[in-house]
C-alpha cells in the first residue's frame, strides 16, 4: 500500500496534528504517512508565553526537533487567537485593561520572540486565528484583542511575523468557513489586508466538518472565492467527525456502519475535489493521526468518543483511507498507464 505522503506527493502535502506525547505514541505512523507536522498546543501563546517575562520553549522545541530530525515540514499554529491566550496579556499592573500601545507591544515583542526561534524549521505560520464572528450581523469577533488594540491588530500581526521571517508564508486561518455568511466575512477581511498591503498569503479553511456539512458544493464555492484573491490555500485542521452537529448520542461504542458509509463516501469527495484544485491548495493538514487520540473525544458533548480520522483506535489503517487514496496523484497516474 502507498502511504498517504507518497500517494498525494505531486498534489500537496499531507499533515497531522501532533503533541508531545503522540510523537512517541504514533511515531511509526506520523514518520510513515505524513510528511508535514503542526504542533496541535505547544505553540499556542499561553504554552509559549505564560507570564509577561518568561517563555517556555520545551514541549514547542521537541516537535520542532521531531519534523527536523525526520525530515517533516512544519506550520506553526498560532500566534494570535482569542483563546488559550494568558490574561497578563491584556491587563495593566492593577489588573485592569491595558491600554492598547501596551498590548500591542506586548503582541510584537512576542510574535518577534517566537517566529524568529522557529525561523529556520517553520515554512508557515497561521498568524491570527478565527478572528471572524459567528454572529449574524457582526463582522470581526469581539475579542480582547479587538477590544484594546482595534481592528488593526490582524494587520498589526502579520507585519510583525513578516519582519520576523520573511520568508515564512502567513496564514489566515479559521472555521466554519464554507458557511456562506462566514465565509464573505473572510473573503472580506483577507481583501481588505490585502489592499492595505499586509503580508498576508493564504487562507488556512480548518475544515472541522462532519458526515454531513458542509456539502461539497459550499466547499467547493469557498475554495473558489479564496482562491480568487490570488492566495494560497491550505486545510489546516481536518477531520469529519461521524456525528450531526445536533446528535447528542453518547452510547455508541463504534461508529454505525452508516456512519461508516458516510464517512467513507464524504472523504473520498473532499479528496477529489481537493485534487481538482491542488494548483492552489498546497497542503492538507488532518487534526491528529489516527483515532486513538483526537480532540473531539468528549468534545463537544462530554463521556463521547469520536472516530474523525484515516487510521482507527489500534492506528491501522480505515476503510475510509484506501477511498482516499484512490484519489492521490500517484494512484491516478498509475491507472492511467
Ligand atoms: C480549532 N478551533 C483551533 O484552531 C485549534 O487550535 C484547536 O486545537 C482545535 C480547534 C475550532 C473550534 C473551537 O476550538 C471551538 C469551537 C469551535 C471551533
Amino acid at each position: 500500500m502507498v502511504t498517504l505522503a507518497e500517494g498525494f506527493k505531486q498534489d500537496f502535502l499531507i499533515g497531522a496534528a501532533v503533541n508531545t506525547r503522540t510523537i512517541n505514541t504514533q511515531r511509526k505512523l506520523l514518520k510513515e504517512h505524513y510528511n508535514s507536522l503542526t504542533a496541535e498546543n505547544e505553540m499556542k501563546f499561553e504554552r509559549l508565553h505564560p507570564t509577561e517575562h518568561l517563555y517556555t520553549f520545551e514541549e514547542a522545541d521537541q516537535i520542532a526537533a521531531f519534523a527536523r530530525e525526520n525530515g517533516k515540514k512544519l506550520r506553526g499554529h498560532t500566534l494570535v487567537w482569542h483563546n488559550q491566550t494568558p490574561d497578563w496579556v491584556f491587563e495593566d499592573a492593577n489588573g485592569g485593561a491595558a491600554d492598547r500601545e501596551t498590548v500591542l507591544a506586548r503582541m510584537k515583542s512576542h510574535i518577534e520572540e517566537v517566529v524568529t526561534r522557529y525561523r529556520n524549521d517553520i515554512y508557515c505560520w497561521d498568524v491570527v486565528n478565527e478572528a471572524i464572528s459567528d454572529e449574524d450581523g457582526e463582522w470581526l469577533r469581539p475579542s480582547k484583542w479587538l477590544q484594546t488594540i482595534g481592528e488593526d491588530f490582524i494587520a498589526e500581526a502579520f507585519r510583525f511575523a513578516h519582519q520576523s521571517s520573511p520568508e515564512a508564508l502567513l496564514f489566515y486561518n479559521d472555521y466554519n468557513e464554507c458557511h456562506p455568511v462566514k465565509r464573505e466575512k473572510i473573503y472580506r477581511l483577507i481583501k481588505s489586508l490585502l489592499d492595505q498591503g499586509a503580508p498576508v498569503h493564504g487562507i488556512g479553511l480548518q475544515a472541522h466538518w462532519n458526515i454531513f456539512d458542509p456539502s461539497l458544493n459550499e466547499i467547493r464555492d469557498a475554495i473558489e472565492r479564496y482562491a480568487s484573491l490570488g492566495l494560497k490555500l491550505q486545510i489546516t485542521e481536518m477531520d469529519v467527525s461521524v456525528f450531526a452537529f445536533n446528535d447528542r448520542r453518547t452510547d455508541l461504542t463504534s461508529p454505525t456502519l452508516e456512519m461508516i458509509r458516510l464517512q467513507e463516501e464524504r472523504y473520498e469527495q473532499f479528496f477529489r475535489l481537493f485534487c481538482e484544485y491542488r494548483d492552489v491548495l498546497t497542503a492538507v493538514t488532518f487534526w491528529g493521526a489516527a483515532d486513538d487520540y483526537t480532540w473531539l473525544d468528549h468534545f463537544p458533548v462530554q463521556g463521547r468518543k469520536n472516530w474523525p480520522l484515516l487510521f482507527d483506535t489500534e492506528q491501522q489503517p480505515k476503510g475510509v483511507l484506501h477511498k482516499v487514496l484512490s484519489q492521490a496523484g500517484t494512484v491516478r497516474e498509475s491507472e492511467v498507464k
